[in-house]
């Protein structure tokens, strides 16, 4: 009976293995080569209130749905990058545990939210968490910097707090305040000073939606790749003026709202009992 069982085992395995769905780690997606060792990475980060000012529907896991509204840079991601613009994507069939990160998971909420409420695609198993997004597409062609899921989340916010970019520009004398605009040379002129290399920067109809700062495979500071560079990686549309904004948004709901909720953009009367506190 028990030999019975362990070739049932054995046999399903194989099949899962077969499937490319089993226990494999370590290997390119089906049907494609193994891809080449990236040159550096990009850390992305997000400005909240340019992304959050076009939120239109709200749900427990945006963090634009957050009674206070998020008033500093998150991060988008920790990308390996190489040096010709493009970049490797989904390099190995290791599906995101949230298990394994469960240690990080309030600085995460709080540093590297969601700002929307879709559930992102993942490379190897439909929808996923914003973080398994990130994990499978970006983390598993990391090594061999990285090693882990652990890992890649351990690094992308060790950066992330070194390398503080809203304090960059406060000791810089650049305040953050809503409405005001910021001189697109004297930002990159700051962060390139206090960082020890030339930053990314995307906009979004004048506003600032990504930052990105760039590392060696050393984790030391290095030049991003200017657009131009880029292959149209960056828009014409995500370039940004000569004058920037860093705007504030308002949140649309209170903390902790369950379910997906209707705001006064699509409905002005939303009832007071759907907004949980
Ligand atoms: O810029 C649009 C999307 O392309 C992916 N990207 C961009 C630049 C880069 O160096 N590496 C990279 O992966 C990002 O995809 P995401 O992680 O969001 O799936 C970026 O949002």
């Amino acid at each position: 009976m028990a030999t019975t069982r362990k070739v049932a085992c054995v046999l399903v395995v194989w099949a899962l293995v077969a499937a490319g769905l089993g226990p494999v780690s370590a290997r390119a997606p089906l049907g494609r080569k193994p891809q080449r060792e990236f040159d550096y990475f990009a850390l992305s980060l997000q400005w909240p209130g340019t992304i959050c000012a076009s939120t239109r529907h709200c749900c427990a896991s945006n963090g634009c749905c957050r009674s206070e509204p998020l008033q500093w840079f998150t991060i988008h991601g920790l990308w390996p990058d190489y040096d010709d613009g493009t970049w490797p994507a989904c390099c190995r069939r290791t599906q995101f545990e949230m298990d394994k990160i469960l240690p990080l998971k309030d600085m995460l909420d709080k540093y590297w939210p969601s700002l929307y409420c879709s559930s992102s695609s993942t490379c190897f198993s439909g929808k996923g968490p914003f973080w398994a997004h990130e994990w499978e597409k970006h983390g598993t062609c990391s090594a061999p910097v990285v090693q882990d899921e652990l890992q890649y989340f351990t690094i992308a916010l060790d950066l992330y707090f070194k390398y503080n970019v809203t304090e960059m520009l406060s000791s810089g004398g650049i305040q953050i305040s809503n409405g005001k605009e910021y001189a697109l040379s004297e930002v990159i002129d700051t962060i390139k000073h206090a960082f020890g290399g030339s930053p990314q920067i995307v906009c979004k109809r004048g506003s600032v939606e990504e930052l990105r700062l760039c590392f060696d495979k050393e984790l030391k500071p290095r030049d991003c790749l200017t657009t131009s560079l880029t292959n149209g990686s960056v828009s014409r549309t995500k370039h940004c003026p000569q004058y920037i904004k860093l705007p504030k948004y308002d949140p649309l709901v209170l903390a902790n709202s369950t379910g997906e909720i209707m705001t006064q953009f699509d409905h002005f009367e939303v009832s007071a009992a759907i907004y949980t506190a």
